[in-house]
């Protein structure tokens, strides 16, 4: 590629997508058509596979296949697909980046490699290595789960033609603003803290990656438009109500109890992958009397799960 990789049109409210699995914890594409289908009539914006959400790490890089083909097959073009390679070495991560690429990704994306402390040119190397194997758009990932890398780093590696995005799951807010007044209104900034979507959005985040707009993805398409007119204000009141439910949640192992939350208001996910757990009925009770409060207090609360109870779907 001479010329930086494009994916502008990359925008708005993305899923970091469940990847389903039957009860016995195997792959089920069946219900991944589900999923698919029920995130696309959300009308979200892309949808982002195999990453901490999707279970990635948890999964063979068979599986990691066969999901991503099966999504970018379901969704057929209607909105952009992006996979993410990440491993915890270069010849996995180039091979699943180019298994990306054969079947027609719009888009990869990687956490850098984790595990090992790893110095700054070997990261580099990381996602040089990647793009040079398969030619797509890189959002390279920042998260502290596989160790923050620094704004020089990102700054260094988004030299690298293919490298046009960034998705920041941080609390530096700060970082992510400067980020993006460095790299230009072209490098696509995603926010990936969605008990933090609208501040990330103030950041200069160009769209939003998380596991909760799988669960509630109305409500962020809400905050996302909000913010577009410039009513942060607005955006902030409905997002401090959707933090509340969100941090509430993730004191239970989030992964376990928003697929539970959807399969109850019938969306059918199937489940986490051991050693992830599903909440028992008792947490589940105690979730539901913490949802009816919520929508108590605030009236018609943004919850598109709820409204979906609300019509007798559980
Ligand atoms: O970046 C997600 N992070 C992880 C994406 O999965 C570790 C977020 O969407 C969080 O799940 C969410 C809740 O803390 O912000």
């Amino acid at each position: 590629m001479n010329a930086h990789a494009d994916i502008t049109h990359i925008r708005g409210v993305i899923p970091a997508m469940f990847t389903t699995f039957d009860e016995s914890e195997n792959l089920d594409l069946d219900r991944a058509h589900i999923l698919v289908e029920h995130l696309l009539e959300s009308g979200v914006d892309g949808l982002y596979i195999t990453g901490s959400t999707g279970e990635g790490f948890l999964m063979d890089d068979g599986e990691r296949k066969a999901f991503a083909e099966a999504v970018v097959r379901i969704v057929n073009g209607r909105t952009p697909v992006i996979v993410h390679v990440g491993a915890i070495g270069t010849k996995r991560s180039v091979e699943l980046a180019r298994h990306a690429k054969d079947i027609g990704a719009d888009a990869i994306s990687s956490v850098p490699p984790f595990y090992y402390q790893y110095g700054d040119d070997e990261i580099y190397g990381y996602y040089r290595d990647i793009c040079e194997a398969a030619d797509l758009p890189m959002i390279i990932y920042n998260i502290s789960l596989a160790g923050m890398m620094s704004t020089s780093l990102v700054q260094r590696i988004a030299s690298i033609d293919q490298v046009c995005g960034l998705k920041f799951t941080g609390t530096q807010h700060h970082e992510m603003a400067q980020l993006k007044q460095i790299l230009g209104p072209d490098f696509m900034i995603y926010s990936g803290c969605d008990e933090m979507a609208t501040q990330g959005l103030l950041s200069g985040a160009d769209g939003i990656i998380g596991s909760f707009y799988n669960l509630i993805p109305d409500t962020f398409r809400e905050i996302f438009s909000l913010c577009q007119k410039g009513d942060y204000g607005k955006a902030f009141e409905i997002q401090k109500i959707a933090s509340r439910f969100i941090l509430h949640l993730v004191k239970y192992g989030h992964f376990g109890v928003m697929k539970q939350l959807m399969n109850e208001t019938g969306v059918d996910v199937g489940v986490v992958r051991r050693p992830f757990v599903h909440p028992d009925a008792a947490v589940m009770r105690e979730i539901w009397d913490f949802i009816d409060s919520l929508e108590k207090e605030h009236g018609e609360i943004h919850m598109d799960f709820t409204r979906q109870r609300h019509r007798g779907i559980d």
